[in-house]
């Protein structure tokens, strides 16, 4: 699998599934969650409901339509709140793990990730990014791109310069 790295809005990515940094209630939220839920419409949030009455574990992951979206999927993971002191960092692995696991039942290509918990999480970013480099290239997939999508150019630096590293 390639790993790579693009700036820009995970929303308006042509790939086969986006990942949303979810919470466990599954309902929506700010961050990148409030962008795919406007980006996608009502049926995002009508498919979480459907598909997860009782919301999502942390480290977990489970998918819904990505509805007007150029995705067919969104892979929804919940990473751990590192601000309300979940600093556990397998629970922060296991959202990539488990995301390629989905994409692999979904038989998704081409999978765009955020950089999950760290943002309103609060995740310190270079670990949060050496996390999401290290599980998405230590995790057997059959999905062939696997893309950080940085929404600011000092992460896309930070991302490009632990790939290349
Ligand atoms: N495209 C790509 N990256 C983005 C976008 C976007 N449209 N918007 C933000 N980012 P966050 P978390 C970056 O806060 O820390 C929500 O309320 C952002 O700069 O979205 O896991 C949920 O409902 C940061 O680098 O997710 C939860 O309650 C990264 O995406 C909680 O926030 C993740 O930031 C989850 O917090």
């Amino acid at each position: 699998m390639d790993v790579t790295v693009v700036r820009g809005d995970i929303t308006t990515q042509d790939v086969d599934a986006v990942v949303n940094a979810a919470n466990s209630r599954m309902r929506g939220g700010g961050g990148v969650d409030g962008a795919i839920h406007r980006a996608g419409g009502p049926a995002v949030l009508e498919d979480c409901v459907r598909r997860f009455p009782h919301g999502l574990a942390t480290g977990d992951a489970g998918w819904t339509t990505a509805g007007n979206m150029p995705a067919e999927w969104v892979i929804h993971v919940v990473g751990p709140n590192y601000n309300a002191g979940q600093r556990d960092r397998s629970l922060l692995t296991s959202c990539y793990s488990r995301a390629l696991a989905v994409a692999d039942e979904l038989g998704a290509r081409g999978v765009a990730f955020p950089l999950v918990s760290a943002g309103i999480y609060g995740w310190p970013k270079d670990d949060a990014i050496a996390a999401a480099v290290d599980t998405l290239r230590g995790t057997d997939t059959h999905v062939e791109e696997a893309r950080l999508v940085a929404f600011d150019a000092a992460t896309y630096d930070a991302i490009k310069a632990a790939l290349d590293g």
